[in-house]
């Protein structure tokens, strides 16, 4: 029997046009509870295992107070690698952005403490080295995510606009990009997610999430897919140069990121 991982989930082509207008979609009941509690028990662990954030949240940067980070999980368990090739997320990655495969970028465990920051507000692709915009982040929530744990919220259509998309995680950006998104009138789509919940967002779709002020952590996977065909760029600024050198090490400038990092996750 298909793993629930790997059972296709057929999108409309509604579906589709919506991502494509919005620069982010929203999908219920794409993972079960059972399948979310399997791997999400192994997701957390790892990232409490291989955390290396100790201070207290008082003493951080707001970056660091938003969540404990851990990345490329795949490569510490089994488990999440299964998880993270998994055909069901790929798959909708892939048809949402019209390619015929995708490859990994990397996977993250976002990990927002009892009384975590916000998150201010961004772009992801500001980060990243590549060519083209057919990226897609992956935030699967390992619990239901109500308002008062910090839900992702995207503003509608902003992958459409250049404004902002120069600047990193801050302070700064969270007032910066949260007075252009109001002023350009990109409506705020902060709803809670249900568990099953999963969202898909393109690189250059600004979003941001609220505060925990619950007492229960929000523990979240997320998954960056690129273009099977994504070529690397030039960096652009250094948090770009030290991406390429982490996450597609061996690339080269101009040819498709080909590495042992980078493999195509879809189709298997
Ligand atoms: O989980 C969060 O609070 C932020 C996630 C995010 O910015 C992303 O996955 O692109």
């Amino acid at each position: 029997m298909t793993s629930p991982i790997d059972f296709p989930f057929v999108l409309s082509p509604a579906q589709i046009a919506q991502y494509g207008r919005d620069g982010f979609l929203r999908l219920s009941g794409v993972l079960d509870p059972y399948t979310l509690g399997h791997y999400g028990a192994e997701i957390t662990r790892q990232t409490l295992a291989l955390n290396t954030q100790t201070a207290a949240l008082e003493e951080r940067s707001t970056y660091d107070r938003a969540f404990l980070q851990v990345m490329n999980l795949w490569q510490s368990s089994g488990v999440v690698r299964r998880f993270v090739f998994g055909q069901r997320l790929a798959g909708i990655a892939a048809a949402l952005m019209g390619v015929q495969s995708v490859r990994l970028y990397h996977d993250q465990s976002l990990y927002k403490e009892p009384s975590g920051g916000i998150t201010p507000a961004h772009a992801d692709q500001y980060y990243w080295p590549l060519a083209s915009d057919q990226t897609i982040t992956v935030w699967i929530p390992l619990q239901a995510v109500p308002a008062e744990m910090g839900p992702l919220a995207f503003y509608t259509g902003s992958h459409r606009t250049a404004l902002g998309r120069d600047l990193p995680i801050s302070d700064e950006s969270e007032v910066q990009i949260t007075a252009a998104m109001e002023a350009q009138g990109f409506a705020l789509d902060d709803r809670p997610y249900a568990l099953g919940d999963v969202s898909f967002h393109a690189g250059w779709t600004f979003h941001r999430a609220g505060a925990n002020t619950s007492n229960r952590p929000r523990s979240v996977m997320t998954m960056i897919y690129m273009d099977a065909a994504m070529r690397l760029a030039e960096p652009v600024n250094h948090m770009q140069a030290a991406d390429r050198d982490r996450w597609c090490p061996g690339a080269t400038v101009g040819e498709v990121i080909d590495t042992p990092l980078n493999p195509v996750v879809f189709p298997a």
